[in-house]
């Protein structure tokens, strides 16, 4: 347990928070800055939002003596990652009305809205409120989005696995009702007796918190990858209960040996629905009282199991929760990717997985995807659901309304977008880096694309342009887009420059190395382009870029 005084700045901004409330309601009515006071820059990640500036435009600002151009990133909890076709029409006037216009689906299958000024905050969070949406606990010291494997055609049980992603996010949300009064209602009383938070109490958690939950064979969550992993145990069509993983999480530092990307082990297997409720209330109670609240960047879950092994930490949970976890049952996983393009469930209905290049949902003049969809929505005939690889899924489709939605995916080019892309860009995956984040040390979404046009002739020369090999860049090494376990990953050290990491397995269930330090472009493409010879040359049968790489390294080393 930590030592009180040692404790994180951010420790005495949560405790003294009056409920994550702080001085929000001054900072908002400020307008003589675009910015919010610095201790509620911190409180307001708790309530889905977090301040920005546009990084592009620093230079011209500060030469006209003006502030940075702040503005906000707010991010929906949206458990599963589901929206009604109503709801998505209500997020486009959203998105039109107050932000940069452009939908980003998330890596952990939710929204964001970038470029909100300070003024619009209210409004916005006002009409996703009218829509039944919130942003609370998005991001912050608390658990975040719950992510759950996407496509519902994949398992008749799907449905009862969604359902437990929203549970345990309903299960999760701190008490506090900060959120109301400050965004939707003025005059709301606060009562503190109704907001006592057994979870959270009034220090939250030491750091962010992720849950993931897969169905096998699907890894489509890269679920190892979360502080606590569900894997849904099917038997004779039935789900029998679940293997529970904790530990997981990709950020590092540059520079710092301490902090490392880890995936998460296993713990074991609880048999009902009940028992994997209380197994992550408590595997969640434990890092709140044992985590590390000194350092931040040594505070998640998995340096808490690192610190104490996993023997302990089930041990404590077990103490908790009196009952102890079963041996984990035998899973396989056999793909990560989106299955693209249509697929019919075991009810008849129909979903059509739509290729998202990094999750950005705008018009470009060639491509008006944005309207498109916007359309499909019309036809009230949808619902939207997104995927953990930044892509979404048009579902729920019934028979007779196919023909209607797929004229219209092909009138406005989504369907040929998405049939034509190469398995390297379809298995793309970038972080939003610049010009929004603030810790971004090199390009991501805006650079991805245009490089993978550049590997693509590569590809092709080996014959390798329909391989399913996974690419992922990040800005910065907190591996944001998961580039620490794609075949490929590129990590962002400087502007232009990047670590390039190979030997990840193709499933999410190895981390990569890194290769090359700190290279240009020139150096990437020469790189590959090696790495690809000499892949097709040396590779065994049904050997992955990933799988070979691995063994290379070693070979290598
Ligand atoms: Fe992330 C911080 C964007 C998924 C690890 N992440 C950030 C911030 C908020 C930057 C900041 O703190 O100021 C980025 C905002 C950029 C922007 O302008 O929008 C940001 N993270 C994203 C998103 C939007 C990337 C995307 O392009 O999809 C993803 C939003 C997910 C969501 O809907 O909740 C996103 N972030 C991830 C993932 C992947 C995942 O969860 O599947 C990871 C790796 C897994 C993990 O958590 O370890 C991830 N983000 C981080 C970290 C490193 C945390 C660590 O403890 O190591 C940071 C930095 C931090 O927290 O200090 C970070
Ligand atoms: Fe920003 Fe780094 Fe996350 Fe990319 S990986 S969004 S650059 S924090």
């Amino acid at each position: 347990m930590n030592n009180k005084d040692n404790l994180s700045p951010v420790e005495r901004i949560k405790t003294g928070s009056n409920g994550l409330r702080g001085t929000l309601k001054e900072s908002l009515s400020d307008d003589f800055t675009g910015a919010i006071r610095e201790d509620d820059q911190t409180l307001i990640k708790f309530h889905g939002m977090y301040q920005q500036d546009d990084r592009d435009r620093r230079e011209e600002r500060v030469a006209k003596k003006l502030e940075w151009l702040y503005s906000y990133m707010i991010r929906l909890r949206l458990p599963g990652g589901f929206l009604t076709s109503e709801q998505w029409i209500g997020l486009n006037e959203v998105a039109k009305e107050h932000s940069t216009g452009t939908i980003k689906i998330t890596t952990r299958q939710t929204i964001q809205l970038h470029g909100i000024l300070k003024s619009h905050l209210r409004p916005t969070i006002q009409e996703f409120n009218l829509q039944h949406l919130d942003s609370i606990a998005a991001c912050g010291d608390v658990n975040r989005n719950v992510t759950c494997t996407s496509n519902p055609s994949e398992s008749p049980l799907h449905q009862e696995v969604y359902e437990l992603a929203g549970k345990i996010s309903e299960m999760c949300l701190p008490k506090t009702k900060a959120y109301y009064d400050i965004w939707i209602d003025d005059e709301l009383l606060i009562d503190r007796k109704a907001e006592e938070d057994p979870l959270y109490q009034d220090r939250y958690l030491p750091r962010k918190l992720k849950i993931g939950i897969a169905i096998p064979p699907n890894n489509d969550v890269d679920v190892f990858i979360n502080d606590i992993a569900l894997i849904a145990i099917i038997e004779n069509n039935k789900v029998i209960g679940y293997n529970i993983a904790a530990g997981g999480g990709l950020g590092a530092t540059h520079g710092n040996e301490a902090t490392y990307p880890r995936l998460a082990s296993l713990l074991g297997f609880v048999d009902t629905e009940e028992k994997a409720l209380k197994a992550v209330y408590e595997i969640i109670t434990v890092q709140r009282d044992f985590g590390n609240r000194s350092d931040r960047k040594l505070s998640r879950l998995k340096y808490t199991i690192d610190k104490l092994g996993i023997d302990s930490y089930r041990k404590e949970v077990e103490k908790r929760t009196g009952f102890a976890f079963e041996a984990a049952k035998e899973f396989k996983f056999e793909q990560r990717k989106d299955r693209y393009g249509w697929v019919q469930n075991h009810e008849g209905k129909w979903f059509y997985t739509v290729f998202v290049e990094h999750g950005r949902v705008l018009d470009i003049e060639e491509y008006p995807l944005k309207s498109g969809l916007l359309k499909i929505a019309e036809t009230g005939k949808v619902n939207f659901r997104f995927t953990c690889n930044q892509n979404l899924l048009l579902a729920d489709i019934q028979e007779e309304d196919k023909e209607h939605i797929e004229s219209l995916l092909k009138a406005f080019g989504i369907s040929d977008a998405t049939d034509n892309a190469s398995a390297l860009r379809k298995n793309s995956v970038a972080c939003v880096a610049l010009n929004t984040c603030s810790l971004a040390l090199a390009e991501a979404q805006r650079y991805l694309p245009s490089l993978v046009t550049k590997i693509e002739p590569v590809l092709e020369k080996y014959g390798l342009l329909q391989d399913d090999i996974t690419i992922r860049m990040t800005g910065c090494p907190n591996g944001c887009g998961r580039s620490p376990n794609a075949e490929i990953g590129f990590v962002g050290t400087a502007y232009g420059k990047y670590n390039l990491h190979i030997g990840g397995d193709r499933l999410g269930l190895r981390l990569n190395t890194k290769f090359k330090e700190n290279i240009g472009e020139s150096e990437i493409l020469a790189t590959l382009d090696e790495l690809f010879g000499i892949y097709v040359k040396e590779k065994e049968t049904e050997e992955t870029f990933g799988d070979f790489s691995y063994r290379y390294l070693q070979t290598i080393k």
